[in-house]
């Protein structure tokens, strides 16, 4: 402990915080401004003048607003926060915040994507970013981690070459926000280490429906450290309380050009709604003495995770997302995130991985935010006091007073003191020996049983569409011998995979090599965090000129009590004429064509035989729910709100057999007037599965 008190993140940024409410313009100098709408000319028509010093200062401040952007994880949204701890972790950590489960740390979150630059699509498929600033009494500590539990590579001098490789290819540069390209595979498949986090890439995981319903994962193994100096290995793990649910890839792609800040957007509204995500953090404890117990892999090897079955996820903490920044740029832009920021009772361990991290983060800043003071950014600044004698750089935002600006000093009366005994940030006193070389450890030789238990533990629907994601990156690689390599790999790591995904991308059959281990880690499916319900989902309910205002009417209040956000949309805008005296219980509708089934999580075809007859003659609307039939989304359809349904032909809707499945997830209700309890019920509990992979066709659309 420094014997700080704790300071409110919140009230430090006030100091910040500049409001224009009742003042006037004026330059940077404070100098009221009498015209901004005109330079200073000679003559109406004549030449601007040098003296205009609000043109030049006006233009100069324009032609400097954009800094580099972050060289990987450019695309990014970000929160604001507060995590606790449930009970204290004292027999593991001497960490603070983790000690005192009285004590609420400020936190900042920013999400993100890792190829595409700045203004690219949020819905591509790509690992995202999940780093966390925790703003301790203690001093900050960032956890830098992603929403998959591995890395590509084994050893960070291997990471310039996977991201030039991912990144858009240097001679055109394309394609944005997008690994399915020739040089992205071509090192993949020459670098083996990177198929287990390959495939996580080709798994839904890579598309998540929001950032609520993500897990993240600090990757490395880390090492917390008690007060008695006894260390213990943990990886760190979030799990949303939302569940984790993923889109699908049609409908991602589809989403990039219908709203390419789904996932900012999502994560904004939901905060201003009062429904910010939560997440729990988890552990998994593995004392120092066990570390060699993992014959098959090694706990250093970023390549690996630890799976649940053999180390479980021990609940520490929640973590609630709150409040959305005041400005986009000073914040979420200007956040500096450093692996290297940990505090006393955190450390780290050999990962080479880690390592390297450990060089380039605290360096990329001097890039990306001008010089070496950007701990100073109110965003960046800890709420724990800072003294030290490091000083000047470019825009420094302190005035340090008073003489003995080095240490040891008498001219400051020895201050700031370093003092003998507590607190300071000690480093684990590892052993180490070895010879320098340049070389792999043989506990890291293993590149495929991971991979394999991944493919193991999908459902049906899920090995489906990583199936269909190799294919889809494969086939547009334009060399066939990077195809045939890949397909090689996929070989090594289950025959079924390696033949499905040749199939599609015209490569000959393989010949089996290699026999599935057949272990399996159940907690490595998206269908092994199922969520707390409804909350954050979406629901547009399709309505026409001469609508059953009864029907919508229960349905809506049912679903926003419980968070649901429910859109009323219609051939076009405005209020609707109903079948009932009472229309003013509906809301102004959005016209449809200003939106799309991708952007919700279900639809709902709203009673009323006029209104159906408006929909139907709409070609959108039956476009609309077969579009969310398709991608496996709920359905519900009110009275004559069915007969949509059969114009969209949906499997079955046409009173004949229905397929096998078909029926998953379509809720009905036959008769018209309000919507029962039952289909309300229904329905909520369709919401709650979020999608229905076993209707007929979707896992191959999808
Ligand atoms: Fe990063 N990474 N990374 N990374 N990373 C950056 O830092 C780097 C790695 C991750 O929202 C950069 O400030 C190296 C693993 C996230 O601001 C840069 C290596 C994991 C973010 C950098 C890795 C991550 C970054 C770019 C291999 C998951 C976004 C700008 C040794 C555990 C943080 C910046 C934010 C950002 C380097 C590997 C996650 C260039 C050299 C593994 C979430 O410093």
């Amino acid at each position: 402990m420094t014997g700080a008190q704790p300071v409110d993140k919140n009230r430090q940024l006030d100091a910040a915080r500049v409001a224009h409410a009742g003042t006037r313009l004026t330059t940077d100098q404070g100098i009221p401004v009498e015209n901004t709408d005109n330079s200073l000319h000679a003559g109406t028509r004549g030449p601007s003048l040098m003296e205009d010093f609000h043109l030049r200062e006006k233009v100069m401040r324009f032609d400097h607003e954009r800094i580099p952007e972050r060289v990987v994880h450019a695309r990014g949204s970000g929160a604001y926060g507060h995590f606790r701890v449930y009970e204290s972790l004292a027999r593991y950590t001497r960490a603070d915040f983790l000690c005192d489960p009285a004590a609420s740390t400020p936190v900042f979150v920013r999400f993100s994507t890792v190829q595409g630059p700045r203004g690219s699509a949020d819905t591509v498929r790509d690992v995202r970013g999940f780093a966390t600033k925790f703003y301790t009494r203690q001093g900050n500590f960032d956890l830098v981690g992603n929403n998959m539990p591995v890395f590509f590579i084994q050893d960070g001098i291997k990471f310039p070459d996977v991201i030039h490789a991912v990144k858009p290819e240097p001679q055109h540069e394309m394609p944005t926000g997008a690994s399915a390209h020739d040089s992205f595979w071509d090192f993949v498949s020459l670098q083996p280490e990177t198929m287990h986090h390959v495939i996580w890439l080709m798994s839904d995981r890579a598309i998540p429906r929001s950032f609520r319903t993500m897990q993240g994962f600090g990757v490395h193994t880390f090492r917390l450290v008690n007060a008695d100096g006894v260390g213990t290995l943990v990886k760190f793990h979030w799990t949303p309380v939302a569940g984790t649910e993923s889109l699908v890839w049609d409908e991602a792609q589809q989403i990039a050009g219908r709203d390419p800040d789904f996932n900012r957007r999502d994560l904004w509204n939901a905060i201003e709604a009062g429904m910010g995500p939560e997440y729990e953090l988890g552990l998994q404890i593995i004392p120092e003495g066990r570390e060699f117990d993992f014959l098959d892999f090694d706990l250093l090897d970023p390549t690996k995770l630890v799976p649940e079955e053999r180390v479980p996820v021990t609940p520490v903490g929640r973590l609630v997302l709150d409040r959305n920044p005041d400005n986009f740029f000073a914040e979420t832009e200007q956040v500096a995130f450093c692996v290297g920021n940990v505090v006393p009772g955190i450390d780290f361990t050999d990962d080479p991985l880690l390592q390297a991290r450990l060089f380039s983060y605290l360096d990329t800043q001097l890039t990306r935010l001008g010089g070496p003071n950007f701990a100073q950014l109110p965003v960046n600044r800890p709420v724990a006091p800072v003294h030290h004698h490091q000083q000047d750089g470019f825009g420094t935002q302190q005035i340090p007073t008073g003489a003995g600006n080095y240490h040891p000093n008498t001219l400051g009366g020895g201050c700031p003191v370093v003092p003998a005994a507590d607190g300071g940030f000690a480093h684990f006193p590892e052993r180490v020996d070895g010879h320098k070389v340049r070389r792999r450890s043989e506990t890291f030789a293993d590149h495929y049983g991971q991979a394999t238990l991944f493919w193991n533990s999908m459902s049906g629907w899920e090995r489906a569409h990583i199936v269909a994601a190799y294919q889809f990156e494969l086939g547009k690689v334009t060399r066939m011998d990077i195809r045939e390599r890949m397909v090689g790999h996929l070989e090594c790591v289950d025959h079924d995979l390696a033949v499905a995904v040749a199939a599609g991308i015209g490569v000959d059959e393989p010949v089996k090599v290699t026999d599935n281990h057949g272990q399996v880690s159940p907690a490595l499916s998206l269908t092994a965090h199922p969520g707390d319900g409804v909350r954050g989902r979406s629901v547009a309910i399709l309505a026409g000129p001469g609508v059953e205002v009864a029907g919508v009417v229960r349905l809506r209040e049912v679903l926003s009590a419980r968070g649901v956000r429910v859109d009323l949309l219609a051939p076009s805008a405005g209020q609707l004429r109903t079948a009932d005296p009472d229309s003013t219980l509906l809301p102004a509708a959005t016209a449809m064509a200003t939106t799309a089934s991708v952007l919700y999580d279900a639809v709902v075809v709203a009673g009323g035989g006029d209104g159906v007859a408006a929909l139907a003659s709409d070609g959108r609307a039956a476009h609309f729910v077969a579009e969310a039939y398709k991608h496996a989304k709920p359905i519900g359809a009110l009275g004559a709100g069915v007969e949509l349904l059969r114009r969209a032909q949906l499997p079955g809707a046409d009173g004949g057999p229905a397929p096998d499945g078909a029926a998953a997830g379509v809720v009905l209700q036959a008769e018209s007037g309000p919507a029962s309890a039952d289909f309300v019920d229904r329905f909520v509990a369709a919401l709650a599965g979020h999608r229905y992979f076993q209707r007929p066709l979707s896992t191959v659309v999808a």
